[in-house]
């Protein structure tokens, strides 16, 4: 359908052009579902409705498909008073910038020094405390953000069982995607990449170690932001790997989702990656970044031997891919083919990630549950959690297994390991010479342009930025297909996918910037929509 759809309406379509000025049709109210970041801000600014009322018409909207599709965890019993205060300062000429009064919602591993829980989706932490908000928060609530909630997730961040599927928790349930029944919502940024769709917020925090948020972004029709490792602090954030995860936004459009980066990002005592930003921690401006001609003169590689093969599954996305090539080189961009990665044989049977990620997971891991104030089942080391999950019946264990931390504690590693730093040279290796780095080098590149689906790997082993962005969803005569668990419909009709921008380290300004021209050249996530959707807009909740 939207493959098709693509090629053909790209030639009739009319650019808007970036200006703050209220578009004549603006009532005062935009629907929710699509509501951007600046409209919002203009609806606040202009006394159409106040704070108050979005978190009003957001916490309907987030019950209105708790039953169906578990979302969000919990809701912020604060946020009626934070919203009050924000509206307040408004009042008194008092403007925090663009975030001011507006609701965003976490993931469940992104701590707040308040009444609401950390708990990675698991009983294990349920009643925890963090002796201060995780650092990305406190940027957050500094720039006037309103945090709303907690999003649900892949247990764990997915990195627990083999057996388990996308966006389940014990602690929150299955959460579904929105655009056909029983939808694999990707993870394990999940709860995230829905609420964003569904315009449960005006954007949502993700975290990723590999694959975390690009993959949901993708499958769930918004825009995602993976950082550079160490652009957005990690303290406070239950971890993975201190070398992979990083914290980024998920949001409806490009431009929403560099306003939430700008606000969060920067240097942070308590991760000392953030010392390695450039420019002395002073960051480029994300929104200015978002410009049509941003595309012009650029050069985008196209890694073949990355894609991969076209199959049955895979069809759909490439014919929408090679659509984009062209809309990319019609918005002044030269498309420089086959710039393949030259290891990637090696990348693709590497245990290097694994022995990475496992050595820091049990070090991490056992560093952020020493930090907390209030630890309720005493649980300090990943043998503690995993005894704990193993004997919860709400866990699902031996079903749901703990395959994943039964491997880590079997590798036993450390960082003084003989295999350590092997390890470690080998991945940026893969991704470097052998990889990203080596193909923007040879072939004088700005970027490298990907489906979604398969953007995420390089790029995480070498802590590189990504950004994904709607590219099409699935036509009407595909073959339904599930997850490996067979609980979820994973390939289906109207199941939404991606395109990702990459580039090397601290590259975002750019790669948001040809993410927003492509965007705007096509807007293709107004054309797929929901099969199921939250009703209340700000008209149902009263306006000042
Ligand atoms: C969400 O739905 C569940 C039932 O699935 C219900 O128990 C729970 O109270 C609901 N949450 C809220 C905040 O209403
Ligand atoms: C956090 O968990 C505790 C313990 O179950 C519960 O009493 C509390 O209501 C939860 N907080 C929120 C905001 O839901
Ligand atoms: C998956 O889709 C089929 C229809 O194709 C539907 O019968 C089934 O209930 C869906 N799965 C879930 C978990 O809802
Ligand atoms: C960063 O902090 C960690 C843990 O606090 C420490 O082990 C590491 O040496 C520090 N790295 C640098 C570059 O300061
Ligand atoms: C870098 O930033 C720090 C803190 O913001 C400041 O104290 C320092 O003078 C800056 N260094 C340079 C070289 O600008
Ligand atoms: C790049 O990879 C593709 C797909 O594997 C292959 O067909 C092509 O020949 C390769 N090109 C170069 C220049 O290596
Ligand atoms: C945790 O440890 C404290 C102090 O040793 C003890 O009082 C408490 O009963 C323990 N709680 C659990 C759930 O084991
Ligand atoms: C994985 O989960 C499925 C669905 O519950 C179950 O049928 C299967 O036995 C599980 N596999 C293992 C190896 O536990
Ligand atoms: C893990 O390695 C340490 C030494 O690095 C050793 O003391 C310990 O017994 C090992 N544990 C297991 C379970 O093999
Ligand atoms: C806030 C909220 O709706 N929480 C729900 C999330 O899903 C689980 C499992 O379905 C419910 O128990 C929670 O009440």
């Amino acid at each position: 359908m939207l493959a098709i759809l693509l090629k053909t309406w790209v030639a009739s379509v009319v650019l808007f052009s970036s200006t703050n000025a209220l578009p004549s049709s603006y009532t005062g109210l935009p629907s929710l579902l699509d509501a951007t970041a600046e409209e919002l801000a203009l609806g606040l600014e202009n006394n159409h409705f106040s704070s108050v009322d979005l978190v009003n018409a957001y916490t309907k909207r987030i019950l209105e498909v708790n039953d169906t599709l578990h979302v969000v965890t919990e809701i912020n019993p604060d946020a009626w008073k934070i919203a009050s205060e924000l509206d307040e300062e408004r009042a008194a000429g008092n403007s925090r910038g663009p975030l001011h009064g507006l609701p965003v919602l976490l993931k469940n591993n992104i701590a707040t020094d308040d009444l609401m829980n950390n708990t990675d989706g698991s009983y294990a932490l349920l009643g925890a405390k963090v002796p201060r908000d995780a650092t990305v928060v406190a940027k957050l609530r500094k720039a006037g953000a309103i945090i709303l909630g907690k999003a649900n997730l892949s247990q764990w961040t997915n990195f627990r069982s083999s057996n388990s599927s996308n966006g389940w928790s014990s602690h929150g349930g299955q959460v579904y995607g929105a655009y056909y029944p029983g939808q694999d919502p990707w993870g394990s940024s999940s709860g995230s990449s829905v609420a964003s769709s569904l315009g449960l917020a005006v954007a949502t925090l993700g975290t990723e170690t590999d694959g975390s948020i690009i993959l949901p972004s993708h499958q769930n029709n918004v825009v995602g932001i993976k950082p550079t490792v160490g652009l957005t602090s990690r303290a406070q954030v239950i971890p993975v790997s201190e070398h992979l995860d990083t914290i980024g936004p998920i949001a409806r459009t490009v431009k929403d989702a560099a306003y939430i980066l700008q606000a969060m990002a920067g240097t942070d005592q308590y991760d000392n990656y953030t010392s390695a930003i450039p420019n002395n921690g002073t960051l480029p401006d994300y929104v200015a970044a978002c410009t049509l001609d941003a595309l012009k003169g650029k050069r985008i590689g196209v890694p073949r031997n990355y894609i991969g093969a076209r199959t049955e599954t895979t069809a759909p996305i490439l014919d929408a891919f090679e659509s984009a090539l062209q809309i990319l080189t019609d918005a002044g961009a030269t498309i420089v083919d086959n710039t393949n990665y030259t290891a990637y044989d090696q990348f693709i049977t590497s245990g290097a990630e694994i022995a990475i990620v496992g050595t820091d997971f049990k070090a991490n891991l056992a560093s952020y549950l020493s930090s907390l104030t209030v630890n309720p089942n005493n649980l300090t080391t990943l043998a503690d959690i995993r005894a704990f999950t193993q004997s919860f019946p709400l866990d699902e264990y031996p079903d749901r297994d703990t395959a994943t931390w039964d491997l880590v504690l079997s590798l036993n590693l450390t960082t003084s390991s003989p295999g350590y730093w092997a390890a470690h040279e080998e991945a940026q290796f893969l991704g470097g010479p052998g990889g990203i780095l080596g193909a923007l080098e040879s072939y004088n590149l700005d970027a490298v342009v990907t489906p979604s689906y398969i953007s995420a790997g390089i790029s995480a082993i070498i802590g590189a930025p990504v950004i994904s962005v709607p590219l099409g969803a699935y036509p009407e005569d595909t073959t339904v297909r599930t997850n490996p668990r067979g609980d979820l419909n994973l390939t289906a009709p109207n199941v939404p996918f991606g395109i990702s921008f990459s580039a090397g380290l601290w590259s975002e300004v750019d790669l948001i910037g040809f993410a927003y021209a492509f965007e705007q050249r096509t807007k293709v996530r107004e054309m797929v929509k929901p099969v199921v959707k939250p009703s209340t807009e700000l008209w149902d909740v009263g306006r000042k």
